[in-house]
């Protein structure tokens, strides 16, 4: 028998926690721990535990498939790379849409990004950091020059007061609700905002349960208190930030006074105050979010009000403090840092700034020049664009992504992908998404290629490759580099080991320029920006200073709006969906691992024991559950964890499909969809 362990770093979430595969006459048997790891010390959460489990799954893509009288066909690389280039050549460049992958690696969304401008020279392509942090990018960027989480990870623990406002913690970064609870046993208050109890909020010192959507009502009435009290950084204020007395005299309007925003948000004025006076008075105070701040139709302006508490209080540059944007997929960070985006090339150069675009016109030297210098469709713009302007858009590329599932309102999805000419989905299993294709290629796991994903700490992590590929399943990049050259620009896509792709990419890349697999190799990594070979990382940023050309801190004057369905007298709750511990989005892996579907087998929504008497209705019942966009059928959940009047799914099961419910509305800046607030009837399901 043949045993190894090999090192690598979690495939789910953006914590980034490194294990060992352990490897078994050559292929993936278990995963075991690896305690040199800064980020988890050896810990891992259930989904790190069985990471190994879909990975030998025998229904994984082995072979290209291509549809042929409605079914798929086995055919070889040269058959489907063939008909690919084929088709592609035959639609105008902006005819062509892409959607990279927060699932795959730095070198495989570079590799993409490249191809979508470089072969296809299409202006769109975009990823699901559109559904997920879109709101940060642009919020953070608009407050302080850079959409990154501010502070690591470690540096949570040595915080004096630990603010989680729309983040499961414990059950969606499990490794950092570990930080969080270090910082509670060194003394620390913890306070959690969030319509239901998790598990998160079991163990807050302070609790507050609020109606979805009150998210601005909230912070501004926590800033008016902390500025009448008198407990704002002045010094902070005075030297670091701009546009002070514009948000002083709106957070201090009487609309933001506690007893006002009770009435908005349904969280008691008392606590409010018990809130302003902690952070308020706190030596450090560290701000944790996720999707309950950037799912709506005003992330945007959510993002923009923490960005502003943590600069009223003087907590940005500060260790203990920071805006923690957790950012979600394991390799998000990297997707967007890799130009995935529509607006930008690698490291947030824009694609409309002339130097930016001859940079990467002569770097990658195209023949036939690259896509032009104007900006592309966000994943939510193709979807309305299909649907409302059918030709505009007619072949599309989507890697390691899942909209029939992820996306809101699928009924919109699906006649979408109606419109559609071609699609090419590249993934490792026959998702519900790739069911819909034209051709589908098999791509290798984490656990079957070296290569680098960035954690939400900016902390950029070796993947390392422990058994072969399934059948004839390739590495991502170079699914995308054999197309390239069967398009005809092989010398541009050329590379042979994922090293060159990475060392390419950092050329042209300035936060990333210092590093290489050599210096990324050790149990530390590196954080950008690293932008020399000597240069060490940068662990927290705007420490002196922040992104800005002129350093300052931008604050922003922000009234809260309602979200863009509230309810009414025919779908009189709030409705709301997310995730829970033991699964990932749309299933695809870990309803394929044994131990996490045993678990939890299936979806349900949470409804509170009033609600719930009122309406009939009994744990565990099946019940209609019905929006303006469709309904389903679903187990209820009765629990007094859920504040009355919200009602909450997973998004997690296609038999449950809580996307089938969500609205489409957008924000208007980050165009992400409002995932975390629509209006919703229960009704009960009659016996026949
Ligand atoms: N187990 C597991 N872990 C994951 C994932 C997964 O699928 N499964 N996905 C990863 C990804 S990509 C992401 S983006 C992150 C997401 O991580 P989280 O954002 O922590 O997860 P969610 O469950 O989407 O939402 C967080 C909380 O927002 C609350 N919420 C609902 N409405 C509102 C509101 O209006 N305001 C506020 N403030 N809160 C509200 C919900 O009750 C929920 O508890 O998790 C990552 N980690
Ligand atoms: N209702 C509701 N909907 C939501 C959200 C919500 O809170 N509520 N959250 C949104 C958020 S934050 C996110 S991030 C999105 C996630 O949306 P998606 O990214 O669409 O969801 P995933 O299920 O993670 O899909 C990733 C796909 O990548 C494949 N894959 C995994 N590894 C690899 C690989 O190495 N190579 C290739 N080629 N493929 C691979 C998987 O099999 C899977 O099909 O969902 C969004 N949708
Ligand atoms: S916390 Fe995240 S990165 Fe760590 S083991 Fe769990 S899913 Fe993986
Ligand atoms: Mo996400």
């Amino acid at each position: 028998m043949d045993m190894k362990y090999v090192q690598t770093t979690c495939p789910y979430c953006g914590t980034g926690c490194s294990f060992n595969l352990v490897v078994k006459d050559g292929k993936v048997v278990d995963t075991a721990p690896y305690h040199r790891s800064p980020v988890n010390e050896g810990k891992v959460c259930p989904k790190g535990t069985y990471a190994h489990e879909f990975v030998n799954r025998e229904d994984r893509l082995t072979t290209p498939l291509i549809k042929k009288d409605g079914k798929f066909v086995e055919a070889t690389w040269e058959e489907a790379n063939a008909l690919i280039a084929e088709k592609f050549k035959g639609y105008k460049p902006d005819e062509c849409a892409v959607l990279s992958s927060a699932r795959t690696s730095n070198e495989d969304n570079y590799a993409l990004m490249k191809f979508a401008r470089g072969a296809l020279k299409t202006r769109h392509i975009d990823h699901c950091a559109r559904l997920c942090h879109a709101s940060t990018v642009a919020g953070l960027a608009a407050s302080f020059g850079s959409g990154a989480m501010t502070n690591s990870i470690g540096d949570i623990a040595e915080s004096k007061c630990v603010f989680i406002i729309g983040s499961n913690t414990f059950e969606q970064h499990p490794l950092i609700g570990r930080r969080v609870m270090q910082a509670k046993m060194n003394g620390a208050k913890l306070i959690y905002a969030d319509p239901r109890l998790t598990c998160t909020g079991k163990q807050a010192d302070l609790y507050m349960q609020f109606k979805s959507g009150s998210d601005v009502a909230i912070l501004n009435c926590i800033m008016g208190e902390i500025i009448r009290n008198g407990w704002e950084d002045k010094a902070w204020v005075e030297n670091r930030a701009k546009n002070y007395e514009e948000l002083k005299a709106t957070v201090l309007k009487d609309d933001y006074l506690p007893e006002n925003v009770e009435k908005i948000s349904g969280i008691p004025a008392e606590q409010l105050k018990t809130a302003a006076e902690w952070i308020g008075t706190a030596e450090s105070s560290a701000l944790l979010y996720s999707m309950g701040i950037t799912q709506h139709t005003v992330g945007v302006d959510n993002v923009k009000s923490t960005a502003n508490l943590q600069m009223l209080t003087g907590n940005i540059g500060r260790r203990g403090g920071g805006v923690n944007a957790l950012r979600g997929q394991n390799n998000v960070q990297g997707a967007c840092d890799m130009g995935a985006l529509p607006v930008v090339f690698t490291a947030y150069q824009k694609v409309i700034d002339p130097a930016a675009h001859k940079k990467f016109e002569d770097g990658w030297a195209f023949p036939d020049g690259i896509a032009a210098a104007e900006n592309g469709y966000e994943v939510t713009t193709m979807m309305d664009v299909l649907t409302d302007n059918p030709g505009e858009l007619k072949a599309m590329y989507i890697m390691g992504e899942n909209p029939f599932l992820s996306d809101p309102d699928i009924h919109h999805v699906e006649h979408a992908f109606e419109n559609l000419d071609f699609l090419v989905v590249q993934d490792i299993f026959l998702t519900e998404t790739a069911q819909h294709a034209d051709v589908v290629l098999p791509a290798t796991c984490y656990a079957e290629k070296d290569g680098t994903q960035t954690s939400t700490e900016r902390r950029v992590q070796m993947w390392r490759k422990a058994q072969e590929p399934p059948g004839q399943a390739k590495l991502d990049w170079k699914i995308i580099a054999d197309i390239g050259a069967a398009m005809g620009y092989a010398d541009q896509f050329a590379w042979e080991t994922s090293e060159d792709v990475f060392n390419e990419m950092a050329s042209l890349t300035p936060s990333y320029a210092g590093m290489n697999y050599e210096r990324l190799d050790k149990p530390e990594a590196l954080h950008w920006p690293c932008p020399t070979v000597d240069h060490p990382g940068t662990p927290i940023l705007h420490i002196e200073k922040c992104s800005h050309p002129d350093g300052m801190g931008v604050m922003h004057a922000i009234e809260w709006k309602p979200p863009a369905e509230v309810p009414d007298d025919e779908y009189p709750f709030v409705f709301t969906t997310g995730r829970c511990l033991w699964h990932w989005h749309t299933g695809t892996m870990t309803r394929r691992s044994d131990t996490l579907a045993k678990e939890v087998p299936t979806g349900w929504i949470e409804i509170n024991p009033e609600d719930a008497e009122a309406l009939g209705i009994k744990d565990k019942e099946m019940v209609r559950a019905i929006t303006r966009r469709g309904e389903i059928e679903v187990p209820a959940k009765v629990t007094s964890e859920i504040m009355k009047g919200v009602m909450f799914m997973p998004f997690h099961f296609a038999e449950c499909a809580a996307n089938m419910l969500t609205n489409n509305a957008l924000d208007p800046i980050a165009k992400i969809p409002e995932f975390k607030a629509c209006a919703i009837k229960i009704e009960k399901i009659q016996e026949a």
